[in-house]
């Protein structure tokens, strides 16, 4: 009997323990997500007589024509009969005086595949460029050659080379998220007209400044989309401006004193030559050190590092870098460049402790052209724009980056006046990032989100997009694989470029998850060596072949060497 009380308490006992144990740990997963149906087509029904039958709040339609097939051409191919529409949104007079209005075209393929892809811009925004939805480096495809019904806009102003948008208070605004909220139902009511039905599915993708459109959109209009395609998202673009500057002053120092290079939008202006700090072979030096430590983590020495976040535990700047002993000469770094760079790359600080920004992944991409024109040029000639005039309030002139004060332009980025009532943060970032819970009933609804991040971004970093996963993870009981997948990209620099595999198609296997439940794992990426269609890039090492193909990974597998089988085949290697 003592036995059976004894074993009673216990029992008692772990069940308590149990539910303490429970009540310690995060919330249960949510509910597996539900399964969107796939779009059906139609064929396009009107065009020209958009023009003027065309009805939504608060819109002007100033054209509807065909283009015949072969208007427009991606690599090199002709992009088959649509209907070209342009229009305007709330045109207005701004508080500044000038002509504002939310300009946008759309292209309806004659041909039409049932759904609707809002195509983000990079950038400031301010042109409507070609409504094709170009999809990743070179793009050899796009959303409108596969059928869909593609809009494209400048986002509430014109004249991207000048921020000075970012004083009127309306066109920031509709710069930070407005502008797609308002173009998003008059796309689908334009669609509905022009095919008599209204598409079945509904995506939003971009890289850089249009992938933090859609990222914005996700937390903002989760009801409106099925699909999200979040290429190198700049969701933090104030904080990510703000560290170039930061970056831009520890270099300035190791700059060679009094040169200068034109400045990139102003022919007749010189700016400082901040790339002397660390010449492209310095930089070619700091990737072979990276290639020593980590290149073999995936199982083959073939000048690809797969194992990026394995990397930086292994690789050290100022242990693995080759020290000069005597003057710079490319093969070697001095010990204050060492420095600096494991600095900057380690995320800057203000004077007072608080981080600006994020960590920025050691990656061999820091050879590639497109790193240094962000850390050496656009941070000194663009990013002291946008902080002063778009992302502060009260907005000023342009700061100067060799003088801005991070310290006081920090909180600027959070500070909101009468006229400027959202930060400069508010406007731009999703909201809800710090603690993604509203991402839930997207989730539940069944949308899905495909991210993805060159490693070697030097605007965005890579590791804020990994936190940003690992932040939904967490809030949604370790199963943001759901709905959610991160696609690292090894040496891509800002949304192309540098010694990568740069070449894929993320769309199709997004589409292919929200309306099949196919979820992507391995998503193959081709070098774009001599004779690509959608544009070589010039900074594939001679030793790799000109096609080489890669499978990207969703994160945390990586894309291991299978032991055998050819090496410049995606074929030979499995992520895990
Ligand atoms: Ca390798």
């Amino acid at each position: 009997m003592q036995t059976s009380a004894a074993t009673t308490r216990l029992g008692i006992a772990t069940t308590l323990g149990l539910l303490l144990a429970a009540c310690a740990t995060p919330p249960s997963p949510p509910a597996a997500p539900a399964q969107l149906s796939a779009a059906t087509g139609a064929s396009l029904r009107q065009c020209e007589a958009l023009a003027g039958q065309f009805r939504h709040a608060q819109t002007v339609i100033d054209s509807a024509a065909p283009a015949p097939a072969g208007a427009l051409q991606l690599a090199g191919q002709p992009v088959a009969a649509h209907c070209l529409v342009k229009g305007r949104m709330q045109p207005r007079k701004g508080s500044d005086g000038r002509d504002y209005a939310i300009g946008f075209e759309m292209r309806l393929p004659q041909t039409w595949n049932g759904r609707f892809y809002y195509q983000g811009n990079g950038g400031l925004d301010g042109s409507v460029r070609p409504a094709e939805g170009a999809l990743g480096g070179g793009p050899l495809t796009g959303a409108l050659v596969q059928g869909f019904a593609v809009i494209s806009s400048d986002a509430g102003h014109t004249g991207a080379q000048t921020p000075y948008f970012g004083l009127e208070p309306q066109a920031r605004l509709d710069y930070g998220y407005q502008a797609v909220a308002q173009l998003t139902p008059m796309a689908k009511a334009l669609i509905a007209s022009a095919y008599g039905k209204a598409p079945d599915r509904s995506y939003i993708g971009g890289c850089s400044n249009g992938g933090r459109h859609a990222m914005v959109a996700a937390s903002r209009l989760g009801a409106e989309y099925d699909g999200y395609l979040i290429g190198a998202p700049g969701y933090r673009l104030p904080n990510a401006a703000l560290a170039q500057l930061w970056g831009a002053q520890r270099w300035a120092p190791l700059a060679t004193p009094g040169a200068t290079v034109k400045h990139p939008l102003n022919p007749n202006a010189n700016i400082p030559d901040l790339a002397s700090a660390l010449s492209p072979a310095e930089r070619q030096t700091v990737a072979r050190a990276i290639l020593g430590r980590c290149d073999a983590l995936d199982g083959l020495s073939d000048g690809q590092v797969q194992a990026t976040q394995a990397c930086q535990a292994a690789f050290d700047v100022v242990r693995d870098v080759p020290t000069c002993s005597g003057a710079r000469d490319g093969s070697c770094l001095t010990p204050a460049q060492k420095s600096t760079l494991a600095q900057v790359q380690a995320g800057g600080k203000t004077a007072s402790g608080r981080t600006i920004y994020s960590a920025f992944p050691h990656d061999i991409g820091i050879a590639g052209a497109n790193w240094a024109t962000w850390k050496f040029v656009n941070a000194v000639a663009l990013d002291p724009l946008s902080v002063g005039t778009v992302f502060t309030a009260p907005p000023a002139a342009p700061v100067n980056f060799a003088s801005a004060d991070i310290d006081a332009l920090l909180p600027a980025i959070s500070a909101t006046t009468e006229t400027y009532r959202e930060s400069g943060l508010s406007l731009m970032s999703p909201p809800g990032h710090e603690q993604p819970d509203n991402l839930l009933p997207l989730r539940a609804r069944g949308a899905k989100m495909v991210l993805y991040h060159g490693v070697s971004d030097a605007i965005f970093s890579a590791e804020d997009t990994r936190q940003w996963l690992e932040r939904v993870n967490r809030s949604q009981g370790g199963r943001a694989s759901d709905f959610a997948r991160y696609f690292p990209v090894p040496g891509m620099n800002h949304c192309s470029g540098g010694p990568a595999t740069d070449q894929f198609d993320l769309l199709t296997p997004l589409v292919k998850w929200v309306e099949q439940g196919v979820p992507p794992q391995a998503v193959t990426a081709s070098a774009r060596g001599a004779g690509n269609a959608g544009g070589t890039n010039p900074e594939l090492p001679a030793d790799w072949s000109a096609s080489r193909t890669r499978p990207l990974c969703a994160y945390p597998t990586v894309a291991h060497y299978n032991g055998s089988g050819p090496i410049e085949s995606a074929s030979s290697f499995t992520c895990r």
